[in-house]
């Protein structure tokens, strides 16, 4: 079985998929994609992403996107060790609450690309910038780029993406069972959810953990994986 994955170091969603790769022991070729240089946008890469994204998993040859049916799917094609909740009802749970994270990412985008997607952008004629924007495939996108790197977002507003993003922290501390957030048992729910508690942790809300004891249980679980530091959840800040 041949398994490419194209991806971006510190992109959540690669993260994630990363993390469900390592769980289930499986090897693949990593080629990473330059998002500095706007390669997701590429005529080729959008052949394979139409959504200009990362990441994307090759299987013998043919293309899949969006990375919680990428996990789904290596899941089916690799069942041991299960990553999903055997009972239908935690199944659906589970969907929901990824569908849920999943949400969230306009607000890890107000944090994170004030980093090296505005420093780019900054570096661009008026002209370039608007050439650029012309290749970004979503409208949504297209606008966190406009906010990033002209209108940068206003301590307000990312303190409002702050409370968002502990609003998730919340739901878990109340839902993990069994140090899980789902059915008891450690699987997509957790690995789906982990990049973004990790920027959390790491620069949004670093003491978000000290009024949330099951989320601290929860991380350091997680974290003492083996499979965690393969999958390179190294700094997002350098
Ligand atoms: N829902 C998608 C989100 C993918 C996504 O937003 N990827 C980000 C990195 S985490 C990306 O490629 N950003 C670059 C861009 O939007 O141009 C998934 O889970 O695969």
């Amino acid at each position: 079985m041949s398994l490419v994955l194209y991806h971006s170091p510190k992109s959540s969603a690669s993260r994630r998929v990363r993390l469900f790769l390592e769980e289930k022991g499986l090897s693949y070729e990593a080629h990473v994609i330059n998002l500095a240089t706007q390669e997701q946008h590429s005529e080729a890469y959008l052949k394979i992403n139409p959504m200009g994204v990362v990441p994307t998993l090759v299987h013998d040859g043919r293309p899949l996107h969006e990375s919680s049916t990428i996990c789904e799917y290596l899941d089916a094609i690799q069942p041991d060790p299960p990553l999903l909740p055997d009972a239908p009802y935690d199944q659906a749970m589970m969907r929901n609450w990824v569908r849920y994270v999943d949400g969230l990412i306009t607000n890890l985008i107000r944090f994170n690309w004030r980093h090296g997607m505005a420093a780019r952008a900054a570096k661009m004629s008026e002209t370039e910038f608007e050439e650029m924007l012309k290749s970004v495939p979503s409208e949504e996108r297209k606008e966190a780029w406009r906010r990033a790197a002209r209108n940068p977002y206003t301590d307000a507003e990312l303190d409002e993406a702050r409370e968002n993003l502990l609003a998730m922290m919340d739901r878990m501390e109340a839902m993990i069972d069994n140090g899980a957030l789902i059915g008891g048992r450690y699987g997509l729910a957790d690995i789906a959810t982990a990049p973004f508690v990790r920027r959390i942790e790491e620069e949004i809300a670093p003491d978000a953990f000290a009024t949330r004891p099951k989320c601290r249980d929860w991380w350091q679980r997680l974290t003492s994986r083996p499979a965690y530091p393969r999958a390179d959840f190294g700094p997002f800040v350098e």
